[in-house]
């Protein structure tokens, strides 16, 4: 082969790469301090976008955006730990063409939402973004970090299509052996949770691991999937594992990365401990062999908090109606090439879609349907606002609400703050327990915290966007299954017209 045709094929390589766009492509690079308090950076990532469309009368809007977070170490400490940055969004500079707004934990500003300001799609290049630390912060090491986040506007939505066995959300008027009534969620007020009209309810049973769980209520703080939030765009990946492993300190570490079975190399995990710290070799790869405890600690680190259940259909389904046995991408098929596998409940292993069924696929770059029309979103997988891979893939875990109250019911959508225990658990009040403090035995489920959107390796039923046959079931251990995605509120002068 001569020089120009191995030129040709590298180039031809590069542009197929650049189509399989991951997580791992928001870069941040030219980390530096400015001045006592402030840290500048660039940060650029591909198949960014900003959207304007009208849906059944209704002006909608969304966008990809960074969620920025800085991490600060004395040198020669083991542990970093959470810069807080200035709550006002005027103390921090967003270049031409980029708005950016403060995210709280309580008082305190954890990170910031960088995102476009107008209209546009395409690779998004922000040079020279400049942050404001409360704390001196010349003398220290600096970490930035960046996560690559969709904006899902506040709005009403349904929960709840099939119900096959798998347990469903439903209107409260719902009759046993009858087809779901998808229940309209309007507002984040309490909502009552009863076999009763105009009230949330589920097909699958009062215990159990899909479950509805006893009568009783949402509170008005529980997230309900209404109003805004930022919701990753992709699982969070082992490139951004790694990263956290190693901003902890050795000992946390070790609890976050304990006794992965052997076997986890051959199902896509390649984490490890080297000498020179945790390193991932395919850090774009989705982060699976993870457990709760993991996944809170993680999220907690990260200034972000899980979804609910009632957010994850939302995140998929859009303002929609719903569709009967609808995934993520808003369609009941499962493209294959072969007639008879319509007809099966088996997920076949020759599927179009190949990131589906094998976690060490990447799934392509997503895009809301606004953009990408709906055949785009059955082509890429996307959801209704162009969030990658909720069916199928990994699984994602989610607060459940059925569950006794106490365990998932009582979450009230706080943030991490960035700091986690010695033993490096979450500690944020309201959110699911650590592991060690569920309880085996009991009528209902006391995890408070479930599986949605899969795993690949079983029935059609379970990629279902309504379906809730793992929504509140325990499971402590690590799986090569079991990946995360975090969310957000957005802050509430988010460009979105709220
Ligand atoms: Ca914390």
């Amino acid at each position: 082969m001569n020089q120009t045709k191995k030129w040709i094929l590298a180039l031809c390589m590069a542009m197929l790469c650049g189509q399989a766009a991951n997580a791992a492509e928001m870069t941040v690079t030219n980390v530096a301090k400015v001045g006592a308090d402030g840290v500048q950076f660039d940060v650029s990532w591909t198949d960014s976008w900003r959207a304007s469309w009208s849906e059944a009368d209704t002006e909608l809007s969304n966008w990809d955006a960074a969620w920025i977070f800085v991490k600060v170490r004395r040198k020669g400490d083991a542990a970093w730990s959470h810069a807080t940055l200035s709550p006002e969004s005027a103390d921090h500079l967003a270049p031409k063409g980029a708005r950016i707004d403060v995210g709280m934990t309580g008082k305190k500003a954890t990170g910031v939402f960088l995102y476009r300001s107008d209209d546009g799609q395409g690779t998004f290049v922000n040079k020279g973004v400049k942050l404001k630390c409360l704390d001196k912060i010349d003398e220290l090491e600096l970490s930035v970090h960046a996560l690559e986040m969709v904006y899902v506007p506040q709005g009403a939505f349904y929960v709840g299509t099939n119900g096959k066995g798998g347990g469903s959300f439903t209107d409260g008027a719902w009759k046993k052996g009858e087809a779901i009534i998808p229940f309209k969620i309007s507002s984040e007020a309490e909502l009552k949770i009863a076999p009763e009209p105009g009230c949330l309810y589920g097909d699958g049973g009062i215990g159990g691991a899909h479950g509805i769980g006893p009568v009783g209520k949402l509170t008005a703080e529980f997230p309900k999937g209404y109003g805004a939030i930022y919701c990753m765009k992709y699982g969070t990946n082992q490139g951004q594992y790694a990263a956290f492993l190693d901003q902890l300190t050795p000992a946390q570490a070790a609890e976050r990365f304990l006794t992965f079975p052997a076997k986890r190399s051959s199902t896509g995990h390649t984490i490890k401990k080297t000498s020179a710290g945790y390193v991932a070799s395919k850090p774009g790869r989705a982060c699976n062999w993870v457990c709760w405890d993991d996944i809170a600690a993680y999220i907690d680190w990260a200034g972000l908090r899980p979804m609910s259940e009632l957010e994850y259909e939302k995140a998929c389904r859009g303002p929609l109606k719903p569709v009967t046995d609808e995934y993520a991408w808003g369609s009941a098929e499962l493209p294959c090439p072969h007639e008879e596998c319509k007809k099966t409940q088996k997920i076949c292993a020759e599927l179009d879609l190949p990131w589906i069924l094998d976690p060490m696929v990447t799934p392509p770059a997503p895009m809301p349907q606004a953009l990408c029309g709906a055949e785009g979103r059955v082509k890429s997988g996307a959801t209704y606002w162009g969030i990658a891979a909720m069916s199928g893939h990994l699984r994602e875990r989610a607060v459940t609400v059925g569950d006794k109250a106490g365990a998932g019911r009582v979450f009230t959508g706080r943030c991490g703050d960035g700091a986690l225990t010695d033993d490096a658990l979450a500690n944020v009040p309201g959110w699911p327990g650590p592991m060690a403090s569920w309880e085996e035995g009991q009528r209902y489920p006391t995890c408070g915290v479930g599986f949605r959107g899969g795993p690949w390796y079983t029935d059609k039923a379970r990629l279902r966007v309504s379906d809730r046959y793992m929504s509140s079931v325990m499971r402590t251990g690590r799986d090569a299954s079991y990946g995360f995605r975090a969310v957000r509120q957005a802050p509430v002068n988010a460009a979105g017209g709220e």
